[in-house]
């Protein structure tokens, strides 16, 4: 018996569940979007807003959203949606695995003539494999298909799922520099981060695997990554998150981004027929 099927899940969406000896997944072929994780005997890993909108042209709220080809705002046209177009375009399914591990693994393509409908970018492959096993892996996979040399920025914007963020800490940024997207200042981390208020930070030359350690649940989630020399860590706080129409008031107090990045300084330039992976492995330690 196969360990993913397929079904029409919330907003109607083509959904894959994926149920295997390691874990249970969901992922939206909406934006290849992974919205949850649950290890076998773990609580789930992921969070989604309860009032998150499952509908095209708006992102899901949660889980892990795939900013891709620009992080933010677009660099010279405002009237681009943040964080790119991956997350709220389809991306069709081209393989489904069970693996000989008993790991199960999804594969995902975006339409480079859809995406050429909304924004001028080259020929392109653009690739999302999903690999469901003791720990989950998600790999963006890019390769420049124009004849010129070719610049982008992304993130998998992963969202985690936290017993309340006042007890939670991250661990491994500590001495890293980091942009303070709040102020615009540049700062340097001193030990682990702690959360009391808005934090969002985009950590530089941060190439290495961090600790979210739980201490109300008593939980650690590692998080650990290839194709990716930038961290961002976000949590809302109260103000922003009452801001958000698809973000319930007090949420932010059970949630905490964690992204593997190519954002800020952390551009990725492709020349003709090269290509890169960003890609997070995240596992309960
Ligand atoms: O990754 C952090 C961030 O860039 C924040 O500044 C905030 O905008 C967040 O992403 C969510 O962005 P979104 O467009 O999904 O509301």
């Amino acid at each position: 018996m196969s360990t993913y099927r397929f079904i029409d899940g919330e907003g109607d969406l083509p959904f894959a569940k994926i149920e295997n000896q390691f874990a249970t997944a969901e992922i939206s072929f909406y934006g290849a979007h992974v919205t949850s994780f649950i290890p076998q005997g773990e609580k789930p890993v992921l969070w989604v807003s309860r009032q998150s909108m499952y509908q095209y042209g708006k992102a899901i709220r949660g889980g892990i959203p795939v900013c891709w080809p620009w992080f933010g705002a677009h660099p010279s046209d405002r009237n681009q949606p943040s964080h790119g177009y991956a997350r709220i375009m389809a991306w069709p399914l081209v393989e489904a695995l069970d693996l000989p591990d008993g790991a199960t693994q999804l594969s995902f393509e975006l339409s480079p003539e859809a995406l050429k409908q909304r924004v001028a970018v080259p020929d392109f492959q653009a690739k999302m494999t999903v690999t469901v096993g003791r720990e989950l892996e998600v790999k963006l996979y890019i390769r420049n298909l124009g004849p010129e040399a070719w610049s982008y920025t992304g993130a998998l914007h992963t969202y985690f799922n936290v017993s309340d963020i006042r007890k939670v800490s991250v661990c491994g940024l500590d001495g890293a520099a980091y942009r303070d997207s709040l102020t615009g200042e540049d700062k340097v981390q001193q030990g682990d981060i702690t959360f009391a208020g808005e934090v969002d930070r985009i950590y530089r030359d941060t190439t290495g695997a961090c600790d979210i350690v739980d201490a109300g649940w008593n939980r650690t989630i590692r998080v650990a990554k290839r194709g990716s020399a930038s961290t961002v860590v976000w949590n809302p706080w109260i103000e922003k998150s009452q801001k958000m129409s698809d973000f319930g008031d007090d949420e932010y107090l059970g949630m905490l981004c964690v992204e593997t990045a190519n954002a800020g300084n952390d551009v990725r330039r492709l020349a003709p027929g090269a290509d890169a992976e960003l890609t997070t492995i995240i596992g309960i330690a």
